[in-house]
């Protein structure tokens, strides 16, 4: 049978492809295991860049695989938390925390721990056709993959809750006009508009967009003056790069001509 996770590095840009397509790239224990084995060697391989994370199909990602969580009447419970803490976690953790941008196309529904996996990448593109559902509030669950972090962060307090509570399914548009996400694409502008946006970050100062991301993330929990402190201590790291030393006289003086029109 096919991969269930198809991988490829080319012009510093490792594609993930969620390959399940016949129910929607659900979650079952072989995906998982191919995406912990995926997402450690993109984090081992020094010419990747940047990364890109995708669907094949109509859909990106219905979540868990809820074919493998038959819960017959009278049988033992599934236990969902060390599902979480072995496996959704790990892969949230270790898609975060990668040391450069990862873009998501979301080609299609992006629903439960499909839609929080897509909205913890860096910038998200979505197909005009494609929507997100936080599912889980229909079969007695929580929003996980660090939904109930991420929303109320990119959407605010009152639509974090609704989208929550009610498990709608927001449009790709209503998504972009929230803040939920960066960008909706048209349908069959998708896949080329991630793959050269994707191609672009893996051109740009590497260990500086890796500051960028380390800042954002921590103002999440940091006051204003402890973010000024982190923004010290990480410009000192970013100054000293080659990126910077090398790329400013340059791109200061055409930035500068180009503002005053010549
Ligand atoms: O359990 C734990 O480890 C805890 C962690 C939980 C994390 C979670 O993600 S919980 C939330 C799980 N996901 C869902 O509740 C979403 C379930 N799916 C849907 O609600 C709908 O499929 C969609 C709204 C996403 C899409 O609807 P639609 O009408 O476009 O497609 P469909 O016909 O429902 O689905 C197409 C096929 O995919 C269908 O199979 P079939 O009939 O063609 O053979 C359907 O059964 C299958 N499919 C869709 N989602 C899942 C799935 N199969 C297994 N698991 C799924 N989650």
């Amino acid at each position: 049978s096919e991969a269930p996770l198809l991988y490829t590095v080319e012009d510093g840009v490792a594609r993930l492809t969620l390959n399940r397509p016949d129910s929607l790239n659900s979650f079952n224990a072989e995906l998982h295991a191919e995406m912990r084995r995926t997402l450690e060697a993109v984090r081992q391989n020094g010419s990747v860049r940047a990364l890109l994370l995708t669907g094949s199909g109509r859909g990106f990602c219905a979540g868990q695989d809820l074919s493998d969580r038959n819960v017959a009447p009278g049988a033992e419970a599934p236990d969902l938390g060390e599902s979480l803490e072995k496996r959704y976690n790990p892969m949230l953790r270790a898609l975060r925390d990668l040391p450069f941008p990862t873009v998501c196309a979301v080609n299609g529904v992006a629903a439960g721990a499909g839609a929080n996996i897509a909205l913890a990448c860096d910038i998200v593109l979505a197909a005009r056709s494609a929507s997100f559902i936080q599912a889980f509030c229909k079969i007695g669950l929580l929003p996980d993959s660090g939904g109930t972090w991420t929303l109320p962060r990119l959407v605010g307090m009152a639509r974090a809750k609704g989208l929550a509570m009610l498990g709608d399914r927001l449009s790709a548009e209503q998504a972009e006009q929230w803040g939920m996400i960066w960008k909706v694409v048209d349908d069959e502008a998708l896949q080329d508009e991630a793959l050269t946006l994707a191609r672009h970050l893996a051109t740009q100062p590497t260990r500086g967009l890796a500051l960028i991301k380390r800042a954002l993330h921590a103002s999440a929990d940091n006051s204003f003056d402890q973010q000024l402190d982190l923004e010290r201590d990480l410009q000192r790291l970013a100054g000293r790069t080659a990126d910077y030393r090398e790329g400013w006289p340059p791109s200061w003086k055409s930035v500068s001509q180009a503002s005053r029109g010549s």
